[in-house]
């Protein structure tokens, strides 16, 4: 039995990437420096997987912003514009350049990675440019790791999820490029074997989707192809982040040598696939959790194994792995000193998960005595959870339980609602705001980190945001937008910020997650019931509207995204821990309300990449987190305006459910998308305000007044102009001040110029 891995966090234990990354950027690292810590991050990487015991140590799972990003340069999908000329490798400044765009030409869209917080960049491959392997990453990774002892074993994107994941320029039909693209792949698989790989493991994450037509046969032709392009190289083939369902049979018919399966999604897919799949097949079970960080039911894990080895009598052979890429959870337990030692012990991170992962492989082989110490300490563990007290409070399950349907729901219909908050707040057509969050410049990371250090008091570290507070209020007076914010210095995370003072959170000091590029998150920890003991913003938005006679609005997250962007229990249902949020938020918005605070936004950016990946399970969550949201906010007033954002969304198919919300004003990206999604607004005649994105945020680039102007005309011929605000589609946080002042002040240009040409035409 081999004891595998899938994929490993890159940023590093202690976000070297992210350093070297942003040293790069700034001009204080050359390039060499950036792939010298890149190597060593790798190699290191590579030394603590085999050192915990796994034999299938992956490679080229290491990205310098993203995989994807990287397997389309691969195979030289770069649009013109971006510095790379049509030879030879491409460039890692074109890399970046079509990550981060650049003064002349805009970044690559950037979308959520199936129903995790990490985001891919979209290839725009096209039949004109067609495909051609201009560097064989995976080769080079693999001859990396045999250069230094580790034959490991390299990781693709497969052909036919890259294609799906892609917008093609010149066709609609991604798979309609795949015949062109497949000799690619072959150049791929026959340069990884000459480089000594044994196995290649081809990930194809959509097989546990829903497929879109002709899929099926697009995989039969790519993997009947790819199996011939290096017949001496074991081909794995790898879905994750659910079952197969449906596209077993097809999996099944397909001429790979092995087959890697999510039994955390979906253990019930192993009987069926047991008998479905050849016996001379390669079964790899990934029975220890990816994507969440709880320590594994070993006992649990082992049954499955043993159900998988006694079905065939023992010939089978088997791969133990985790469900996914450990991408998606923070590296190690190591440096976490400060937990709550009952819940640390409850922890496993990338490390502590292959050491589980290799232990459960060690004792298929020798027999379940040779781990007994370690299946007592798990049972142990899951015994001690269950016992936990305050992990179930009778006056949070009573106060939930006296919910009313009245107390989901706003007190008048929008149309009355939006009257009594124009009659309010007195706006100009098209208002202008922001999201939320202002630079989180050097200066507040600096203090943040001083205080984290005890080098100031809380009261000096106060004092300093309310300040920055103040100068972020006279400044956006200044600069003539309509709606302000108080900016959100005072803020690490829109989750953490809030799991650090509502119990039932907890919070880690490292526990980095990449989001994208250098960016990287530490999701909380639920592991108890959730309430507010005490308010959480009301003195920061009370302090920011006293300085102003325009409104600030108050700035919350909501309950979805407080709970997707965590590692939740699993020991009571998500719906659950998510009312519990929810009411929690709610009495945060009546206590903004009560402060005079006439405008609260109850921030949703997670709300779509929280649906299941498969459509039958969709209905379900929509309705439960249409409901925690709109029990958040329907304290509040008629008078009191709601408004929501959310981040990188394709709406298409879930619009009746944003409409739902019934949020008087819902902010969204399209910048990126150049308005494309508006016409899911338009096309359900959405009934409440919109505020489409004219300025994407994730690029330094500054856009002209122009620019922002001829995106909102876009937005003004599907959406009438008394339901249309003007903003950025996505917070400030991550740009500089350099960046903000002027693009904010394009932003009011381009709002000035469309109200008189609004007035002009009346
Ligand atoms: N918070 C969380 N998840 C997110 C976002 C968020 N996912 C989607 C989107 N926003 C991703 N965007 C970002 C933007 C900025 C940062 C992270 C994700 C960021 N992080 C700091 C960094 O990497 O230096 C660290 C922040 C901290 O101290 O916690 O800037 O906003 N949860
Ligand atoms: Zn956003």
């Amino acid at each position: 039995t081999i004891a595998a891995n899938l994929g490993y966090p890159r940023i590093g234990p202690r976000r070297e990437l992210k350093q070297a990354l942003e040293a790069h950027w700034a001009g204080r690292l050359p390039e060499d420096g950036l792939r010298q810590a890149a190597a060593a991050l790798r190699a290191q990487a590579r030394a603590l997987q085999r050192g915990s015991g796994i034999a299938h140590v992956p490679s080229g799972d290491f990205a310098f912003y993203d995989h994807v990003l990287e397997t389309a340069c691969a195979f030289g999908c770069v649009p013109p514009g971006y510095g790379w000329s049509g030879e030879g490798p491409v460039p890692l400044a074109t890399l970046f350049a079509l990550a981060r765009g650049t003064p002349e030409a805009p970044a690559l869209e950037m979308t959520k990675w199936f129903d995790t917080n990490y985001h891919y960049l979209v290839p725009t491959p096209s039949a004109a440019q067609g495909f051609r392997l201009v560097e064989n990453r995976w080769a080079a990774a693999v001859a990396e790791g045999l250069a230094l002892g580790c034959r490991t074993r390299p990781v693709l994107l497969g052909p036919v999820s890259f294609l799906l994941l892609s917008k093609p320029l010149d066709t609609d039909r991604p798979l309609d490029l795949l015949p062109r693209l497949l000799p690619a792949y072959e150049a791929a698989l026959r340069g990884i074997a000459e480089a000594g790989a044994a196995w290649v493991q081809i990930d194809e994450p959509c097989l546990a989707t829903d497929l879109p037509a002709g899929a099926e046969a697009a995989y039969r032709l790519a993997y009947d192809r790819l199996a011939q392009a290096a017949p001496g190289l074991g081909l794995l083939l790898a879905s994750y982040f659910g079952g197969l369902g449906e596209n077993l049979p097809l999996v099944a018919s397909l001429p790979v040598d092995g087959v890697h399966l999510d039994l955390v999604r979906d253990p019930g897919q192993l009987a069926p696939a047991l008998e479905a799949l050849r016996p001379d097949l390669w079964l790899s079970l990934g029975v220890v959790d990816g994507r969440n960080v709880w320590r594994g039911d070993l006992r649990r894990a082992f049954g499955l194994l043993r159900q998988a080895a006694a079905r065939s009598g023992g010939a089978r052979r088997l791969m133990v792995a985790p469900s996914c890429s450990l991408l998606h959870v923070p590296q190690s337990l190591a440096h976490e000193t400060a937990l709550d030692p009952a819940l640390r012990r409850r922890l496993a991170f990338a490390e502590e998960k292959l050491a589980e992962v290799a232990l459960l492989a060690r004792a298929l082989d020798e027999g379940e005595s040779v781990a007994a110490a370690a299946f007592r300490e798990s049972d142990a563990v899951l015994a001690e959870a269950r016992a936990d007290a305050a992990a179930h409070r009778a006056d949070i399950a009573a106060r939930l339980a006296a919910v009313t349907p009245a107390m989901e729901r706003r007190a008048s219909p929008f149309a009355a609602r939006a009257a009594r908050q124009q009659a309010r707040l007195g706006l100009p057509p098209l208002p202008v705001t922001t999201i939320g969050s202002l630079p989180q410049t050097a200066e507040v990371r600096q203090a943040r980190a001083r205080l984290a250090r005890g080098e100031t008091t809380p009261a000096d570290y106060e004092a300093a945001m309310a300040r920055l507070t103040e100068e972020a209020v006279r400044w956006q007076e200044a600069a003539g937008i309509d709606v302000l914010v108080h900016g959100e210095f005072e803020r690490n995370d829109m989750v953490k910020y809030f799991a650090e003072q509502l119990d039932g959170y907890a919070v880690t000091k490292h526990g980095w997650v990449q989001s994208y590029g250098s960016r990287c998150v530490a999701p909380p920890i639920i592991w108890r019931d959730v309430a507010r003991p005490a308010p959480m913003t009301v003195r920061w938005a009370a302090h920011a509207q006293s300085l102003t006679a325009r409104p600030v609005k108050g700035m919350l997250t909501g309950p979805v995204t407080m709970l997707q962007w965590a590692f939740a229990r699993e020991d009571i249902p998500r719906e659950t821990v998510c009312r519990q949020i929810a009411l929690a938020i709610r009495d945060e918005a009546e206590d903004l309300e009560a402060a005079g605070i006439a405008i609260v936004q109850i921030d949703e950016p997670a709300f779509r990449e929280g649906l299941p990946l498969r459509a039958a399970a969709r209905a379900d969550y929509l309705r439960w987190a249409v409901a925690a949201f709109r029990l958040a906010a329907s304290g509040l007033g008629d008078a009191t305006q709601v408004h929501t954002h959310m981040c990188y969304s394709e709406f298409e198919d879930i619009i009746g459910a944003i409409a739902a919300l019934d949020a008087d004003v819902i902010s969204i990206e399209t910048a990126r998308s150049r308005m494309a999604l508006l016409d899911a607004f338009a096309g359900f005649d959405y009934p409440n305000a919109v505020g489409p994105g004219v300025w994407d945020i994730h690029s330094p680039r500054v856009p002209e007044a122009s620019e922002m102007a001829a995106l909102a005309r876009q937005a003004l011929r599907r959406l009438p102009a008394g339901r249309l605000w003007l903003n950025p589609d996505c917070g400030c946080k991550t740009r500089g001040w350099a960046e903000v002042r002027p693009a904010v002040g394009n932003l009011v240009a381009a709002a000035r110029q469309l109200r008189a040409e609004l007035t002009a035409a009346e």
